[in-house]
C-alpha cells in the first residue's frame, strides 16, 4: 500500500461492565491496573469510530457525538493518535468521527468502548495489521477498561497483563445485565482522577488492592462453574469493596445518588422475594443488575418503577469489536 492510499477504517466496540472491578493503577506510565478485573461485554451499548489519516490536515480533527473536541479531552485522544503514528511511522494527522449510542462519560464505560474502537480503527487506518491482543494492549494505554472491550462475552484483564483475554464466550452463559440509567449528565469526577485520588488519600485503598485478587478469583470461578448466586455475591462484593475505598478517600469520592441507593434496596428486596438479582456500580450513579434471562422481564419491570430511574437498557453478552475498511 502506498501512503497516498491509506483507507478509512470504521470500528465498532461494545462497552463492558466489570463484575470484578479495576480501580487504581499499579503502573501509571504504562497504565497497568493494580487489580485484576473481569467484565461482561454489553450487547446494547457501543461506540462506532471512523479514522482516516489525511495528507492535507494540519492537526487532528476529532468529533465526538457530532461535536468537535477541544482542550483536555482532545489532548488525551491526540496523544493516543501520536502513539499510533509512532508505531506506524506515519506523520499525517487524522480525521476521527466517533459516536456513542448511550450517554457519554457518565459511568457507562464510554471510555472502554471509545478507546477500544479508536485503537482498532486507528491501527487499521494507519496500515498496522495487529492481532486482537495487540490492539487490546494498545487500547489499555488509552484506558485500561478499553483493553477488555476488544473481546465479546466475558473478558479478563489479569494483574500485570498487557492485554485482555476472553474467559468465556457469551453464548456459553448468556446472562442479562439490566443497566438502570439514573442520569444523562456527565459525571463530575472522571475515573482516572478519581482512582488517583483514592490511591493517594484513602486508608482503605491498600485493603481494596489486597482483597481484589481473591474476589476476582471468586468471580472467575463462579462464572466458569455457571454458579449464578456465587457469581452475583462476588460481583456485589467487588463493587462495594471498591466503593468503600472511594468513600474513605478525603474528601470522599461519592458517585452515588439517592436513586442508586433506592435501586440497591430494590435489588435486595427482589432477591428476598425469590428473584435472584445482583447489583454493581461503577464511577457513576447508575446501577447495573445481573440477572438470569428467564427472570429478566419481571426484574426489569420492577426496576423501572423505582423513582428516579430514567431508563433500563437490557444487555446480553456483546460481541467482539469489528472493523471495516473503505478505499483501501
Ligand atoms: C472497571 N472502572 O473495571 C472499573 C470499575 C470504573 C469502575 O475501569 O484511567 O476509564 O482510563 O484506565 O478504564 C474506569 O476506569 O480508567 C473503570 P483509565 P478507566 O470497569
Amino acid at each position: 500500500m502506498t501512503r497516498t492510499s491509506l483507507p478509512k477504517a470504521t470500528a465498532r466496540a461494545h462497552s463492558n461492565i466489570a463484575l470484578a472491578k479495576y480501580w487504581g493503577k499499579g503502573d501509571v506510565a504504562q497504565n497497568l491496573p493494580a487489580t485484576p478485573s473481569l467484565s461482561m461485554t454489553l450487547s446494547a451499548l457501543h461506540t462506532t469510530t471512523s479514522v482516516v489519516f489525511e495528507e492535507q490536515l494540519t492537526r487532528d480533527e476529532i468529533v465526538l457525538n457530532g461535536v468537535q473536541l477541544s482542550g483536555e479531552k482532545r489532548a488525551r485522544l491526540t496523544q493516543f493518535l501520536d502513539r499510533v503514528r509512532t508505531l506506524a511511522g506515519l506523520q499525517r494527522f487524522a480525521c476521527v468521527d466517533s459516536h456513542n449510542n448511550f450517554p457519554t462519560a457518565s459511568g457507562l464505560a464510554s471510555s472502554a468502548s471509545g478507546f477500544s474502537a479508536l485503537a482498532l480503527a486507528a491501527t487499521r487506518a494507519a496500515g498496522l495489521a495487529y492481532a486482537p491482543e495487540e490492539v487490546s494492549a494498545l487500547a489499555r494505554v488509552g484506558s485500561a477498561s478499553a483493553a477488555r472491550s476488544l473481546f465479546g462475552g466475558y473478558v479478563a484483564l489479569e494483574l500485570g497483563a498487557q492485554s485482555a483475554t476472553r474467559v468465556l464466550a457469551g453464548d456459553a452463559y448468556p446472562l442479562s445485565l439490566l443497566v438502570c440509567v439514573v442520569t444523562l449528565l456527565p459525571k463530575d469526577q472522571g475515573s482516572t482522577l478519581g482512582m488517583a485520588h483514592t490511591q493517594k488519600t484513602s486508608p482503605y485503598y491498600p485493603a481494596w488492592v489486597d482483597s481484589a485478587p481473591a474476589v476476582y478469583e471468586r468471580v472467575r470461578g463462579a462464572l466458569l462453574a455457571r454458579d449464578f448466586d456465587a457469581l452475583g455475591r462476588a460481583t456485589e462484593h467487588s463493587a462495594l469493596l471498591m466503593h468503600a475505598s472511594m468513600f474513605a478517600a478525603e474528601p470522599p469520592l461519592n458517585y452515588w445518588s439517592p436513586t442508586t441507593l433506592a435501586l440497591l434496596q430494590r435489588v435486595s428486596e427482589l432477591r428476598a422475594s425469590g428473584l435472584p438479582a445482583y447489583a454493581t456500580m461503577d464511577a457513576g450513579p447508575h446501577v447495573k443488575v445481573l440477572v438470569e434471562p428467564h427472570n429478566a422481564q419481571k426484574i426489569e419491570n420492577a426496576l423501572r418503577e423505582v423513582a428516579g430511574v430514567k431508563d433500563v437498557l437490557v444487555c446480553a453478552p456483546g460481541p467482539d469489536a469489528t472493523v471495516t475498511l473503505e478505499g483501501a
